[in-house]
């Protein structure tokens, strides 16, 4: 049996060595997402976001547990920017997240940033298909913060959850726009520490605001995530939002989107690789230049020549 027919057997090394192929950039990597990509497609993906330290890692737990409850099999990937390395964040998402560790219906993946940012969003798409056809019903993908990667990184998801806090002052307003955009369900986490009313309303204003042009306005739930409380509210609103994109048809529409963008974006980054080998490496891009720096030679009549080129083979 290849890597392939193990993984749809129910393998855990098999999917394991295929995530670890992923987020090396194998050659086998791209013949195994072929051979996978038919047996997608089933899996609902919740993307968890928000600033480190606001508990993601612990709602996951809870959230996961709460989904094994009532018998779905759940796959995590907690993507870490911030941390190249296998490093401290990621231990403890480990020991945060321990008691699924012995659950055979849990399979949990950590991916750090060996590569570009830009790389991890696609890595995690990848990792997210390898999972789906591995048979899990309910996908959590955890990441840290609201920035423009995260929300690449977060457009793998059906639904996004964005986990917020008290006490984060000003920064509420930094991140308003980001986390209005691509917030379906927000959390306030942290609801046992001062504060958590207030950031409700104002989350509630801002929500307002934007609601006009929405059909769905996503709701605000407080939990306390290390004590599970909320917990069974939020994944209320999570089934609900699901419901809800399925039954409009967004669910298709956004899987649609995404399926453009990956088409795209594995297009572009196949010809660039292409022009990387062919030209920066063996040289010819400095006899390019060179050229062009004595007026022997043009960027545009470059670029056409290595099209026809292209093109050709
Ligand atoms: N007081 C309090 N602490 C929490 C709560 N949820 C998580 N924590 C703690 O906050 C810290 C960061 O949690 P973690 O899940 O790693 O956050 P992440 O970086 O967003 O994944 C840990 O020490 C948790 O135990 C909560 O609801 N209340
Ligand atoms: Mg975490």
């Amino acid at each position: 049996m290849d890597i392939v027919e193990k993984l749809l057997n129910g393998s855990r090394l098999a999917l394991s060595r295929t995530i670890t192929a992923i987020e090396n950039e194998y050659d086998e990597a791209s013949s195994i997402m072929r051979k996978l990509y038919p047996h997608t497609g089933h899996a609902f993906v919740l993307g968890i976001t928000g600033p480190p330290g606001a508990g993601k890692s612990t709602m996951t737990n809870q959230l996961a547990k709460a989904y094994r409850n009532i018998g779905k099999t759940v796959g995590i990937i907690a993507v870490d920017p911030t941390s190249p390395f296998s490093g401290g964040a990621i231990l403890g998402d480990r020991i945060r997240m321990n008691s699924l560790t012995l659950d055979e219906g849990v399979f949990i993946r950590s991916m750090g940033t060996r590569g570009s940012l830009g790389g991890l969003s696609h890595k995690t798409a990848d990792a997210v298909k390898a999972l789906d056809a591995f048979g899990k019903d309910i996908i959590f993908v955890e990441t840290v913060g609201v920035g423009q990667s995260e929300v690449d990184i977060v457009k793998a998801a059906d639904t996004t959850m964005v986990v917020l806090i008290p006490g984060m002052g000003d920064d509420i307003q930094a991140i308003k726009a980001g986390i209005l955009e691509i917030g379906d369900v927000f959390a306030i986490n942290k609801a046992d520490h001062d504060g958590a009313d207030k950031l409700q309303m104002e989350l509630n204003m801002m929500l307002d605001l934007d609601a006009e042009q929405k059909d769905w306005r996503p709701p605000i739930q407080k939990v306390v995530a290390n004590q599970g409380e909320g917990i069974n509210e939020l994944v209320e609103l999570i089934d609900k939002h699901y419901s809800y994109i399925k039954e409009n048809g967004i669910m298709i529409k956004r899987r649609h989107e995404r399926a453009k963008t990956e088409l795209l974006e594995l297009l572009r980054s196949s010809i660039g690789g292409y022009i990387t080998k062919n030209i920066v490496k063996t040289g010819r891009l400095d006899n390019y230049l060179n050229d062009i720096e004595l007026r022997k030679n043009d960027p545009y009549t470059v670029v056409h020549e290595l099209m026809d080129e292209l093109l050709k083979k």
